[in-house]
């Protein structure tokens, strides 16, 4: 390395030692080499930091010459090394990608067998449910566009929930578009209500993506949400629909239920409905006591999501609701922490989960 050593006062010597710098930088094969060069040159006794310490011992006048020179290669050379870092790391990862592999052919021990997750038994408890009111099962693609996700359903352009704490956004495309992970499962009936004729009567069971987590948030959760169209629906239809589906889930006949009014872009009006509870107990019954729970999104469908999809609105209404099958399964099943659904922990599936061999439900068994 070139002599740049604090008395060095020829003008060439700090643009050299910052040239040979960046070369080495540049040619660093792999990260410990990086880290290696860093500490040479920004490390306690490294040749910049020595540079640095000088300027403490210059006159006022040299200073002010020296310290910009100095500070500027320290900040070159610090950018050098990031950018190269970045680099180094992006080869790791894809290294790291290529060589991982997991063998699905080993043949399993016969003794450890598998199970129900908790929400895939609760999914399909609920799709039996509302497959014998007469509700199909629809689905879409979890990454989804502006569109569906948004400006079909309503939402104004800086409506709060497009922002980046809530939404995970792809990175922008050669259009500019940015492409998301479903915020809910709304998108299916978008593009439901845009390629079949109504009438219409669904379920849209799926993953769905928020940007938060703690005790009863999970980046990746899931939502059941249900839609009907037809040319005389109206609120009576969706609270006896919500009421008898949550009377079958809970399996206590006659679950009381109550409508708060709410707002939700794609509804008016919107409600969202409650369930009669107890917790006095320090667990949460359903259907008993005086507590309420809130369980349900719901609305009647707003008309501009109607014309969005291409449907009448004079011709044309429904209703639609939404709510989480997570979070109802954990009521159902009592478990308390939302986040344990998703760890993988196996005692946790062996004691909540379930056997593929027990039946559904006593409405339907098997
Ligand atoms: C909810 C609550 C209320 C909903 C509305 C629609 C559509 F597409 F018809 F406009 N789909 N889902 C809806 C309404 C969802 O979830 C809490």
């Amino acid at each position: 390395m070139s002599d740049v050593s604090p008395d060095n006062l020829d003008p060439n010597a700090l643009p050299q030692l910052g040239a040979e710098l960046s070369a080495a930088v540049a040619a660093a094969a792999d990260l410990n080499a990086l880290e290696a060069i860093r500490i040479a040159a920004l490390g306690k006794s490294g040749s910049i930091s020595a540079l640095l310490k000088s300027l403490g011992a210059m006159s006022p006048d040299e200073r002010r010459e020296r310290g910009p020179q100095i500070n500027g290669l320290r900040d070159q050379v610090q950018a050098a090394i990031a950018e190269r870092r970045a680099v180094l790391e992006a080869e790791a990862l894809d290294a790291q990608l290529a060589n991982e592999r997991l063998d699905l052919s080993l043949p399993a021990p016969t003794r450890r067998r598998g199970g129900l997750h908790p929400t895939l038994r609760v999914m399909d408890e609920m799709i039996a449910i509302f497959a014998e009111m007469g509700f199909a099962v629809a689905e879409g693609p979890d990454i989804e566009d502006d569109f569906h996700n948004f400006t079909a359903l309503n939402f104004p352009p800086k409506h709060p929930a497009r922002e980046m704490h809530d939404t995970f956004f792809f990175a922008p495309d050669e259009n500019g578009e940015r492409k998301v992970l479903r915020t809910h499962t709304s998108p299916v009936q978008v593009r439901t209500m845009m390629s079949q004729a109504p009438p219409i009567r669904i379920i849209a069971p799926g993953r769905t993506y928020r940007c938060d987590s703690d005790q009863t948030h999970t980046p990746m959760f899931h939502q059941m949400e249900g839609l009907v169209i037809d040319r005389t629906v109206n609120m009576g239809h969706l609270k006896w629909t919500l009421d008898t589906f949550m009377s079958r889930f809970f399996e206590t006949e006659g679950v009381t239920t109550r409508f708060r009014p709410h707002h939700f872009p794609f509804t008016e009006p919107s409600a969202e409905m409650d369930v009669r509870c107890d917790r006095s107990g320090g667990e949460i019954k359903i259907g008993q006591g005086e507590d309420w729970l809130e369980v349900v999104g719901c609305g009647m469908v707003h008309p501009n999501v109607l014309r969005n999809c291409g449907l009448d609105p004079e011709e044309w209404q429904g209703f639609a609701f939404g709510f989480g099958v997570d979070r109802l399964g954990m009521l159902k099943y009592g478990a308390p922490d939302l986040r344990d659904m998703f760890a993988s922990d196996v005692r946790w599936l062996k004691h909540y989960g379930f056997s593929p061999f027990t039946p559904l439900s006593p409405l339907n068994p098997g």
